[in-house]
């Protein structure tokens, strides 16, 4: 299988992340995608290939324009009016502060710019954050470019990740949609419907907001219930598309511990309806929070599920574009991965360790 890889995600880099109202670290860091890079490596049935460039256009396919300009811009405006280490907003356009009043058009002080953009304070841009997310999407346009070349199935390791985006703000860790860029632009070339699977444990709020109302690309989610988990926001079992949308969103909430084989069943709720909905292509935001260990999750899955969750998907007999999201238990992400990998592949799990 190829993977697409860049060593620039490292360029985004940032120390510090405010939950709970407390500054700490923060968990999405560069070493996550070296252990999956380094266990991909060792498998020895993987071959790293680098991104290529697709300029910005299928970026304002699906982000606004004017989004996409301030995180370009933000951090040279930052280090001339302000100067601390990282980009985090101190305040947040709340729908309710401007009811009645008409909307607000972008504000000029760059702090202000930032808390117009984003709705938390999880997701800091530092001085590589742009040039690492813009090489996030071309990771997953790469990935796009493979498929439709002639791959079956293509792995790109998107980083920072991006689900959480919607079409007008950044947060969630995410500043670019990777999976919403690669859906529309796999739209945009083969006229086909495409189909979203995101296993990610956090539901993808910003994939959903920017598909909500087309019925040409099905969302399917399967997530910790909003709830008790992040994103709060988004992500209810009655979320079913809207207009020409209706009955292309497909959430399935999880209860705290959810196992292996619970989620096993609602994997195949989810592949069922995809089963359903036309084209040729699957985009997978893949994502390992939903790991047993993950330090910020809260289901109960283990190393051999993500073999068959991978060989489940693979069994619909679809061309596959697999994208990085989330996961946070580094020491085992990589093993995780290469064994959803070698699902896909109907290799054999060679289980080293149970989870
Ligand atoms: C990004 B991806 C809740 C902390 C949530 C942000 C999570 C972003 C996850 N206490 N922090 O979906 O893995
Ligand atoms: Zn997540």
């Amino acid at each position: 299988m190829r993977v697409v890889y860049t060593s620039r995600h490292r360029q985004h880099d940032a120390d510090t992340e405010v939950q709970f109202g407390v500054p700490g670290p923060l968990y999405e860091v560069p070493a996550r995608i070296e252990s999956i890079r380094a266990a991909l490596d060792a498998d020895g049935g993987f071959e790293l290939v680098d991104p290529v460039e697709h300029g910005v256009e299928p970026i304002h396919a699906v982000h606004e324009p004017a989004m996409v300009r301030f995180l370009e811009t933000a951090w040279s405006e930052w280090l001339r009016e302000n100067g601390a280490p990282e980009m985090i907003p101190d305040t947040i356009l709340h729908p309710a502060l401007r009811e009645g009043m008409g909307s607000l058009g972008e504000p000029r002080p760059v702090l202000a710019r930032l808390g117009y953009w984003t709705w938390e304070t999880m997701t800091p841009i530092v001085a590589g954050t742009y040039e690492a997310a813009r090489w996030a999407a071309d990771t997953a346009l790469t990935t796009v470019d493979l498929v439709l070349g002639g791959e079956s199935v293509a792995y790109g390791l998107c980083r920072p990740p991006g689900h959480h985006a919607p079409r007008a703000a950044f947060g969630g860790y995410c500043y670019f949609n990777n999976a919403a860029i690669a859906a529309e632009e796999l739209t945009r070339r083969t006229h086909e419907p495409v189909a979203i699977l995101d296993v990610d444990y956090h539901h993808g709020n910003g994939t959903q907001q920017i598909f909500y109302s087309r019925g040409d690309v099905l969302y399917a989610s399967l997530h910790g219930d909003p709830d008790r988990a992040y994103p709060y926001f988004a992500g209810f079992a009655d979320e079913t598309g809207a207009g020409d949308g209706e009955g292309a969103n497909l959430n399935i909430p999880l209860p705290e511990g959810c196992e292996d084989a619970a989620y096993l069943n609602e994997i195949d709720r989810a592949l069922d309806r995809i089963a359903e909905h036309g084209g040729s292509v699957i985009v997978v935001s893949l994502g390992f929070d939903t790991y047993v260990r993950d330090p910020i999750c809260d289901l109960a899955l283990t190393t051999a599920a993500y073999h068959e969750v991978g060989r489940r998907v693979a069994a619909l007999g679809r061309r596959l574009v697999i994208l990085q999201e989330g996961g946070y238990y580094v020491p085992h992400l990589g093993e995780n991965a290469r064994q959803w990998l070698r699902g896909v592949e109907e290799r054999s799990p060679q289980l080293s360790r149970s989870g």
